[in-house]
């Protein structure tokens, strides 16, 4: 192979590589730092991947007929070299993903709400139909809108316990608005995930697990159960939609005057007046 033939091959790959790179539009704040630090670590990947392929073909094809190859010689400017170019590279490696994961909506951890305790505590809590709450996250703010998913086999029942709301085919939440989920399981372990949100969880018995987002761009988006929990599973499939502010308060307000008589305890998070609501197969 000539060298202008290995130029263009190595164009192509490098052209390939980088429109794999190219970012995703982002439908959530969520998956926006996802594929943003997919993407920066792709940038770092790519040019090792690119030198060790390059150092790998070039060694084979020179030294292809040496009957008699000989060891390498120290060689102290080259090993100082590597290892602070490893060293950088692993230290940006590890602080754009510790940046990303210390986000909260990427993981939300108890500590904001708990380590505000006791003013936060007393003023929000969060909106959840079992009395304990255990595990469940308070908002971080008034305007921050709460939905519980409850899974069971095989389905979902989404709940707007401040709205008096639940419904069982869709989830919808309203755009560039915070949103906690507040995460149960009715039976098994089941999981939410909506891949193009860049939302994952569990839902497990007897706990919640609360994860925040926001979604910035309107639409219809699936969600799926990501834990095999039994036959049914592959039928636990729903949609989740993202509305403009004011069509999300059309649909609560078309939910709430619908569904059921329950619904006009406008602002009461009392869990005795959704129980026979949620019981209901809807
Ligand atoms: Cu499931």
């Amino acid at each position: 192979m000539n060298k202008t033939r290995l130029g263009r091959y190595a164009l192509l790959v490098v052209g390939l590589m980088l429109a794999a790179t190219e970012p995703v539009l982002a439908q959530s704040v969520n998956a926006d730092l996802i594929y943003e630090l997919n993407a920066k670590l792709l940038y770092v990947a790519i040019p090792i991947t690119l030198l060790v392929q390059v150092i790998l073909v070039y060694t084979v094809w020179r030294f292809k007929d040496n009957d008699d190859p000989q060891p390498t010689r120290e060689n102290r400017r080259l090993e100082i070299t590597w290892t602070v170019a490893t060293a950088i590279i692993l230290l940006f490696v590890g602080i754009a993903a510790y940046t990303v994961l210390g986000n909260p909506v990427i993981a939300l951890t108890p500590d904001s709400a708990e380590g505000a305790q006791p003013q936060a505590q007393q003023e929000l809590e969060p909106s959840v139909t079992h009395p304990n709450r255990s595990g469940a996250i308070a908002p971080d703010s008034r305007e921050a809108v709460e939905v519980e998913i409850d899974a069971f086999q095989w389905g979902w029942e989404f709940i707007y316990p401040e709205a008096g709301v639940n419904s069982s085919t869709e989830l919808v939440i309203p755009a560039n608005k915070p949103v906690y989920l507040h995460i149960t399981s009715r039976d098994v372990i089941h999981a939410v995930h909506v891949p193009a949100l860049g939302l994952k969880q569990d839902a497990i018995p007897g706990q919640y697990n609360t994860i925040k987002t926001i979604a910035t761009e309107p639409g219809t988006y699936q969600l799926y159960c990501a834990e095999f929990c039994g036959s049914g599973h592959s039928k636990m499939l729903a949609n989740m939609t993202v509305m403009p502010q004011d069509e999300y308060q059309a649909w609560l307000n078309q939910q709430q005057s619908g569904s059921s008589p329950n619904a006009s305890a406008n602002g009461s998070a009392n869990s005795s007046a959704i129980a026979p609501v949620a019981a209901n197969p809807a």
